[in-house]
């Protein structure tokens, strides 16, 4: 990359491990340094260096506007000179709140945090407590934030105890979380029959982003609804990246099931620091200060980040929103796969309305013993290559593609287009 980002990230280095403030963002998958963003704007990145970039990153997903959207930087713009935390209860976080449950009626009601760590990590403490028992259950390859209880590396196969997935979790701290395959029905069958008794809830995100995009199998959502509510376990659907993102009302609204917890982030701050769970009305009542479930923030409901999300959520509901988001996911990720098979080079594109993610393989992916099998080299070089076209895509080949309502037609059509050279040349050192 450019002199000045080099400049940048050996100064970063010094200061911040990695040089980055998330590990992702440190390109540490498909190798060299990252570039360094200067400013922002629609569909694009500025780099320090000048540079261009058609973003389809997304921030990893808030940014579903575009960048610096106008109403959104103004919402900020007139929050931040009304003050920038109050401490108290504001107006911004009542209005940000309705718009959700508005949007969602499985929350009923909501407590805002700063990320979706603290979302998932207050609903796992709220279901223990809720039917006081400790065992949680999670999904290989599915990623819910970095809580000491859900950082569980399982291996593949049938249920798995929890394994600590990074130094300083404890094995006492994961010894109440047990993974299982995604998409796998049968396996979590299983593990009811032996320990449902145990089991406090089931977390999943309704389409898996963090492993790349895996849809839900048929059945396997209303499965999960079905066994938990037989074995009086809850069920929370970690909805950071599909809130707002597949649909207005989340993934929850596309496929019919309701949850009895719902965790967000990422759309509904409009790119400022926010997170939420929220869910049935008597599970909340048990949150302090209401209930004993403690759970705090200095700069929860934050009054920038409530006008933010509000401000997005807003342009959201305007119609046709969707339709535009889901038409232009269609035509990259259709033209994506064309372009490859176009160069024979084996690929697997998963879709799941708005969010897609092109697999290096020849397989179908559907959980994450597959995806790891996927081509994590040629995954880099592609990226590479898209970089060197002035198209950022996720530096992991475990992430998402994102469009926003700045992208159009053309500019997906010209992305594309770069592809095929791409994609020629990856077939050029395949063979
Ligand atoms: P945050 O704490 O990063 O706001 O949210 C954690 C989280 C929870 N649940 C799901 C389904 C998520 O995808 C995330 C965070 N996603 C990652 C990557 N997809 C954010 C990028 C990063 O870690 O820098």
């Amino acid at each position: 990359m450019g002199e000045r980002s080099h400049q940048l990230y050996e100064k970063a280095v010094a200061l911040m491990p990695g040089g980055v403030n998330s590990p992702v963002r440190a390109f540490g998958a498909v190798g060299g340094e990252p570039f360094f963003t200067a400013r922002s704007a629609g569909p694009y990145l500025y780099t320090e260096d000048g540079e261009r970039l058609v973003d389809y990153v997304s921030s990893w997903g808030p940014l579903i506007l575009g960048h610096a959207h106008p109403a959104v930087v103004a919402a900020i713009a007139q929050a931040a000179a009304d003050g920038t935390s109050f401490g108290t209860p504001s107006r911004l976080e009542v209005e940000l709140a309705a718009r959700i449950h508005a949007a969602m009626p499985a929350v009923e009601r909501i407590r805002m945090v700063s990320s979706g760590t603290e979302a998932t990590m207050s609903a796992i403490r709220l279901a223990r407590a809720a039917t006081g028992r400790s065992l949680i259950v999670k999904f290989i390859g599915c990623y819910h934030g970095h809580v000491d209880a859900l950082m569980v590396s399982a291996g593949s196969g049938m249920a798995t105890l929890g394994i600590p997935s990074s130094p300083g979790v404890t094995a006492a701290a994961v010894s109440d979380t047990v993974a299982v395959p995604y998409n796998d029905l049968a396996a979590v069958a299983e593990l009811f029959d032996q320990r449902g008794a145990e089991v406090a809830a089931v977390i999943v995100e309704p389409v898996a982003g963090n492993m790349g995009v895996v849809p839900p199998v048929d059945g396997f959502l209303d499965g999960l609804r079905q066994i938990t509510a037989a074995h009086g376990a809850l069920l929370i659907f970690d909805e950071v990246i599909t809130g707002f993102r597949v649909a207005y009302g989340g993934a929850q609204s596309l496929c019919g099931v309701r949850p009895d917890l719902t965790c967000l982030g990422k759309v509904i701050g409009g790119g400022l620091p926010v997170g939420a769970y929220g869910g049935r009305r008597d599970l909340m009542a048990m949150v302090a200060p209401e209930g004993k479930v403690y759970q705090a923030g200095t700069l929860s409901g934050n009054p920038l980040a409530m006008a933010a999300g509000a401000a997005t959520l807003d342009q959201l509901a305007l119609p046709d929103a969707y339709q535009r988001l889901e038409e232009m996911a269609i035509m990259l990720a259709d033209g994506l796969a064309e372009a490859a098979k176009a160069s024979g080079v084996p690929l697997t594109v998963n879709r799941a309305w708005t969010i897609f993610t092109t697999f290096f393989s020849r397989t179908p992916v559907r959980d994450f013993s597959q995806a790891q099998a996927c081509s994590l080299e040629t995954y880099a070089r592609y990226f590479h290559g898209m970089l060197d076209q002035g198209v950022f895509v996720a530096p992991s080949q475990f992430e998402a593609m994102f469009v926003s309502l700045a992208h159009d037609p053309a500019l997906i059509s010209r992305t594309v287009a770069a592809s095929r050279q791409v994609f020629a040349r990856l077939a050029e050192t395949q063979s």
